[in-house]
């Protein structure tokens, strides 16, 4: 199963992927998880290519929306899967899962767990997306142990939202999920316009050792569908179907066009005071 499953992997430029058995996924959307499954795949895909942004929109977000990515990687890779295996299912899902991607993908020996809370591969650091294929294969692959990253406490200093501590990471107060929120008090505003963000946040990511001389990814959509800086302007004149593309408009334009033109606003306040 391995080698056929790396060869299809390997014509997306997909270096990293790992195979679980069933009973050691954790699910937390249970809802999603179908009942015949056995096995899963997991995916990790890097995404950085080094680009620097200075609109305090995460490097995530610069990128078309990694849902779609992940839609037309299942589009193209199941059809093989199929193909290649004797099993009746298959079934891609990334970040909307029934299971908890992270820890799958630490279990399949993809990465550490950071105590930002994110998996961190050797290789590429954390700037990674997560995703899994589950079916109804039977493996032989046993699950790894979940390890923890050093633990040098330089994410936790530097977290605008003191969200992380040494208990882990309290989701509620993490910048990131504020930045999100559908409605924001005037605090609220105030509080990520300050730190510079106005959508997402990769304050934790960026100030990690373990991502200081990390590889760039190799996957041909994450160089090619990348964004520069947003300015509130041109986000404001985006045709709905070009504004579709960003993983921000699941918000929809208001979140991300306030959010832009705060920042906007504090940036001109500071240089003309
Ligand atoms: C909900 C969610 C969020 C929420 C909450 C994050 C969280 N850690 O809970 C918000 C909006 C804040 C968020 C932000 C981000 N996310 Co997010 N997110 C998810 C999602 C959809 C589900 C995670 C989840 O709920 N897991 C279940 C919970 C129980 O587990 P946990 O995350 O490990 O949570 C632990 C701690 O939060 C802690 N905890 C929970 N509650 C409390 C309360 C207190 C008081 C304390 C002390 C601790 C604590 O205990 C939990 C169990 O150990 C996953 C996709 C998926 N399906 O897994 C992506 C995912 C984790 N996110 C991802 C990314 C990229 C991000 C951002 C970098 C985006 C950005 N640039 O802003 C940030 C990073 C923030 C961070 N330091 O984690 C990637 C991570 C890739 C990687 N390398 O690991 C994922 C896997 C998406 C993907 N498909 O690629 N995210
Ligand atoms: S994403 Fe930002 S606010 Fe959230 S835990 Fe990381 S540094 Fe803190
Ligand atoms: S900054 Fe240090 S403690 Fe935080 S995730 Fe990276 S290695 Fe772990």
């Amino acid at each position: 199963m391995r080698e056929t499953v790396k060869q299809i992997l390997e014509a997306e430029g997909i270096d990293l992927f790992g195979i679980l058995p069933a009973d050691s996924l954790t699910v937390i959307n249970p809802k999603l998880m179908p009942p015949w499954v056995r096995s899963a795949i997991i995916l990790a895909v890097p995404y950085d290519d080094g680009s620097v942004y200075t609109d305090g929109v995460s490097a995530y977000a610069h990128i078309t929306d990694y849902h779609l990515y992940f839609k037309g990687l299942f589009d193209r890779i199941i059809p093989k899967l199929e193909e290649a295996f004797p099993v009746k299912h298959f079934f891609g899902s990334a970040d909307h899962s029934p299971i908890h991607e992270k820890e799958a993908a630490a279990k399949a020996g993809l990465g550490v767990i950071g105590m930002h809370s994110m998996l961190i591969n050797e290789r590429y650091g954390s700037y990674l997306f997560l995703g899994s294929v589950l079916t109804d294969m039977e493996t032989q692959e046993t699950a790894g142990e979940v390890l923890s990253c050093t633990g040098c406490g330089a994410c936790l200093a530097a977290c605008p939202g003191t969200a992380l501590s040494v208990e882990g990471m309290s989701p509620e107060k993490c910048l990131s999920a504020l930045s999100q929120k559908k409605r924001l008090t005037e605090e609220e505003a105030a509080l990520i316009g300050a730190q510079g963000i106005a959508w997402g946040c990769d304050r934790c990511q960026e100030i990690c050792p373990l991502n200081a001389d990390r590889e760039f990814t190799r996957v041909p959509f994450f160089k090619e569908h990348r964004h520069g800086d947003f300015s509130a302007e041109e986000v404001a004149k985006m045709s709905d179907e070009e504004f579709r593309r960003f993983a921000f408009s699941w918000r929809g334009r208001a979140r991300i066009l306030e959010n832009l033109s705060n920042l906007e606003n504090l940036v001109k306040q500071r240089k003309n005071p």
